[in-house]
């Protein structure tokens, strides 16, 4: 079944240069770029955002980090598509992320964990209404998709 999910490389990833692989491991796993942005994140989206740690010990430490500097975000779509998003990217803290993963090959500590990826079919659709508009997200088919599905 596709569906879509809602991606960032955050600002630790942009500052390192961590861009291109990123989007890369995206792209070669199969997966489709709907849509593609830079965002200068203000306060109002990074706490809409991160609504749901709201009430959480590190919440005011993610605003500061999520707003300190240029993201890059995405929707991407496919089979399965959160699932295979949240795999690319690894454990939520990078020490326990497994080598391979964005996470486990580029982080150390759970604050500076370079990506996120929707956890449920529910918040990517909220996530993606509220990073982008219905208009910036495109509707075409990747030429090697028989390659890539049964
Ligand atoms: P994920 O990004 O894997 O979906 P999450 O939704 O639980 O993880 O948390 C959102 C972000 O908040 C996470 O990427 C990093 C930060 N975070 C989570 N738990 C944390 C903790 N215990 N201490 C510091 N930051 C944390
Ligand atoms: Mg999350």
């Amino acid at each position: 079944m596709s569906e879509r999910t809602f991606v960032m490389v955050k600002p630790d990833g942009v500052q390192r240069g961590l861009v291109g692989d990123v989007i890369q491991r995206i792209e070669t796993r199969g997966l489709k770029l709907v849509a593609l942005k830079s965002v200068d994140v203000g306060r109002d989206l990074a706490e809409a955002h991160y609504d749901v740690h709201r009430d959480k010990p590190f919440f005011d430490d993610l605003i500061a980090f999520i707003t300190s500097g240029p993201v890059v975000a995405m929707v991407i779509e496919g089979p399965n598509a959160i699932k295979a998003v949240r795999g690319l990217a690894g454990e939520t803290d990078p020490i326990e992320a497994s080598p391979g993963t964005i996470r486990g090959d580029y982080g150390l500590d759970i604050g500076r964990n370079v990506i996120h990826g929707s956890d449920a079919p529910e918040t990517a659709r909220q996530e993606i209404k509220l990073w982008f508009e219905e208009s910036e997200l495109l509707d075409y088919e990747r030429v090697d998709s028989p390659w890539l599905q049964e």
